[in-house]
């Protein structure tokens, strides 16, 4: 009997989880041969104007409900995950093209981030200063913002909504989400499962957590949008730069995460079966399409050879095909223009002096499959310094680590970095202030896969922006310092008398 289509099982996952689906002009295919699954509506002009007014009203009512009321919708957001977990993997493995065991990771993520703010609704600390005049005290305290703008990419079409939507929500902030274009069905189901938490809790505002569906013009809409404090986007540096303007015009606050071009260094003392291992997972997980994936492999001149021998070996067996399918390891590209992207680069590189090592070629059939690239580069030309967003890795060499690490430093980009060695004081280098200047720094482990309770974010062209764990929660609050005086007397600071 042959497979049901795609479209069918997708379909029947969304009716599962309750999401009707507006028939539209938007087409939404799937990855995984390229078919489509439905045509769905996009959010109309007159929508995407209303939806900030709403969230508004959700606002002044969200901000009176204590924050640790708040953590409780997000619990149970937690647990109506954990009851959707299968089905929303498998849609995230249809829409984005993500293998089984990433999109059951992913819905992993969206529950891990919900533990953490539900634990964060509790410890929204603020400090106290001793005040320099006498009977008085100074205290700051972390108020709510206002709705918060999150724009996603297809790659990770739900965790990173998560990410920021669990804490906006209990650092008391409704929400508003345009996710990717190519994946919007991901976000209408996990919107579904957002509403059934929501009947739970009872008593939220309505219009708490909005979607909005559609392309450029829906983000620029809400970058634009002064009633709109926090937009927190993820996707391309072209994007984010052109969110972070709109949003510094009004002076509103962005909070980005963008592009990526991560490097590992290997030393020649470098334990080669792990390394081997974490540059598979890191170069061709998700296709190479994580903003995290590793893009630069800076090698040892010593251990050079043997390296490459042992990653073309490896990629040769790379088992590449339908996400589906439990055995696959590589699953497709996101749609045909990523598959030229990954083309045009690969021919860029060899034009400017690369050597391809093995991959690059494309597969024959539906969807845009692909055997990922390695290209030995005699230095950071044009290509390595630019991020293609598919499963091409570039091989440098060195000498002395502070060369590598000047190499590594010396892209647009700052998001993730990894050493591999079993040399202490080299760890060390790299983990220093003249060492990696990314925001994510690692020791014997490749750059993707971060978990959820450290700070996400890099520098440089990556935007700046930190979310998920560690304090990121800051960025969605409005610190306020408090004064009170409670001597009876009218003492000012730094000693200014000023008596009538
Ligand atoms: C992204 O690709 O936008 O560290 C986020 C990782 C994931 C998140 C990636 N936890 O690879």
């Amino acid at each position: 009997m042959p497979p049901e289509p795609v479209a069918t099982t997708a379909l029947e996952i969304l009716t599962r989880l309750g999401v009707s689906v507006r028939e539209g002009d938007l087409r939404v295919q799937t990855p995984i041969d390229g078919s489509e699954l439905v045509s769905i509506a996009t959010s109309s002009a007159n929508e995407i104007g209303q939806a900030s007014e709403r969230a508004l009203e959700a606002y002044d009512a969200w901000r009176k409900v204590p924050a640790p009321r708040r953590g409780e919708l997000v619990r149970l957001l937690g647990e109506e995950l954990r009851a959707a977990r299968s089905e929303l993997a498998a849609l995230v493995t249809i829409e984005a093209g993500k293998i089984a065991s990433e999109g059951a990771g992913e819905v992993q993520e969206m529950i891990d981030i919900c533990d953490f703010a539900v634990g964060l609704s509790r410890q929204l600390y603020g400090l106290t200063m001793p005040s320099e005049r006498p009977g008085h005290h100074m205290r700051e305290v972390w108020q709510p913002l206002g709705p918060v703008a999150i724009i996603s990419a297809f790659n990770f079409p739900v965790a990173v909504w998560a990410w920021n939507a669990a804490i906006a929500l209990v650092c008391g902030n409704p929400v508003i989400w345009k996710p990717s274009e190519k994946t919007p069905l991901t976000a209408l189901a996990t919107q579904a499962v957002m509403a059934r938490a929501l009947a739970r809790f009872g008593d939220g505002p309505e219009h708490l957590s909005q979607v909005l569906i559609g392309g450029a013009d829906v983000g620029a809409a809400l970058a634009g949008d002064a009633r709109i404090p926090l937009v927190s986007a993820t996707g391309s540096t072209r994007m984010g730069r052109a969110v972070a303007m709109s949003v510094a015009a009004r002076l509103g606050r962005s909070l980005l995460e963008l592009g990526g071009n991560n490097a590992m260094i290997l030393s020649d003392s470098a334990d080669l079966d792990l390394a081997v291992r974490a540059i598979a997972f890191s170069a061709v997980g998700t296709c190479g399409q994580r903003c995290t994936t590793l893009r630069r492999l800076i090698v040892h001149e010593a251990v050079a050879d043997t390296l490459i021998a042992r990653l073309r070996s490896a990629y040769e067996t790379l088992p590449i095909g339908d996400p589906r399918n439990p055995s696959t390891l590589v699953g497709p590209l996101i749609d045909e223009a990523a598959r030229d992207d990954f083309e045009a680069a690969i021919a860029r590189a060899v034009d400017e002096g690369g050597r391809l090592v093995c991959g690059g070629e494309r597969l024959a059939g539906a969807g845009a499959y692909v055997r990922p690239a390695i290209i030995e580069m005699p230095l950071q030309t044009d290509a390595v310094m630019h991020e293609t967003f598919a499963p091409i890795l570039y091989v440098l060499r060195f000498e002395r680590l502070e060369d590598a690490i000047a190499m590594q430093n010396a892209v647009p980009q700052g998001l993730s970095s990894c050493i591999f060695t079993e040399r202490m004081r080299e760890a060390e280098a790299f983990l220093s202030a003249w060492g990696s200047d990314c925001g994510i720094a690692n020791v014997n482990i490749g750059p993707s896969g971060a978990e959820i309770g450290g700070a996400f974010g890099g520098e440089k062209d990556t935007g700046g922006g930190r979310e998920s764990g560690s304090d990121a929660w800051k960025a969605y609050m409005r610190r306020q310092t408090q004064t009170v005086n409670f001597s009876g007397a009218l003492p000012l600071a730094q000693g200014v008398r000023f008596d009538l």
